[in-house]
């Protein structure tokens, strides 16, 4: 009888090994929208993150550890520093992906990096490609900047009441450069062309939007094929055939990013 039983459990466990091999692989489950990340040195590294676009990222460490976030250009422990976060001992430091993309992030803490450094990619946001989830935070997350190619049209969705608005510096108590929108009740989109390479530092203009809804973010635009790189020698003239007469769209133009 026991041995009937152990036999039985083993054609069934075989059985069940053979089915899942053959079953074609479901869909991974949707990520939670908050994936929380204990912070602190991995001999063996960080394993590459996938998250989707609106999702939170929250670094986590303890108070008798001193660490801190910084986001980097790319993934490495000496690439330009984009944006620091937090440094400090006992940190919880929310991050919000608003656009999909790589994000690279160390801690800056002598010696930390390379232990202490993480890579995450963003999928795209359920919205499209291309588009820039522009949203109230009530979980005091911050804004993680993005990184894009010159020429790069990011079309910012929200659908709440908000504004874009081109500042001096990535804070709330910054000048005004530019209205790039006005204020509007979503749902709405408006897209935006970035056409010079730099740091464009973008915030929501309705009261407490940014300072308690942290609506502020960087667009880091590196020189691309399209525009920013310098003009290469005798360049062969071209050929252009006419344009296309552009199919009719709903969105309005794009606001070119001119500065
Ligand atoms: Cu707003």
């Amino acid at each position: 009888m026991r041995t009937a039983l152990i036999a039985l459990a083993l054609v069934a466990a075989c059985t069940g090994l053979v089915a899942a091999q053959n079953a074609t692989v479901p869909p991974p489950p949707p990520l939670p929208a908050v994936v929380v990340l204990p912070w602190n040195e991995r001999p063996s590294g960080y394993p590459l993150m996938k998250l989707n676009c609106s999702d939170v990222l929250r670094f986590k460490w303890g108070s008798n550890n001193r660490h801190d976030v910084i986001q980097t250009i790319a993934p490495g422990c000496s690439t330009p520093e984009v944006k620091e976060f937090f440094e400090g001992t006992g940190g919880d430091v929310p991050v919000y992906f608003s656009y999909p993309g790589n994000y690279s992030f160390k801690c800056g803490v002598n010696r930390h990096c390379p232990v202490g450094r993480q890579r995450v990619v963003v999928g795209q946001c359920p919205q499209g490609p291309d588009v820039l989830a522009w949203t109230f935070r009530r979980d005091n997350s911050t804004y993680a900047p993005i990184i894009v190619p010159c020429g790069a049209k990011i079309t910012f969705f929200w659908t709440g009441r908000h504004d874009v608005v081109q500042v001096d510096k990535p804070s709330c108590d910054a000048t005004v450069i530019k209205n790039l929108t006005e204020i509007v009740q979503g749902p709405y989109n408006q897209t935006i062309e970035f056409t010079t390479p730099g740091a464009h530092h973008l915030l929501c203009s309705v009261p407490n939007h940014c300072t308690v809804g942290r609506m502020v973010t960087t667009v880091h635009v590196v020189p691309s094929e399209v525009c920013g790189m310098p003009p290469r020698k005798a360049t062969p003239p071209v050929h252009k055939p006419p344009p296309r007469r552009a199919p009719p769209s709903r969105r309005l133009p794009p606001r070119k990013l001119a500065q």
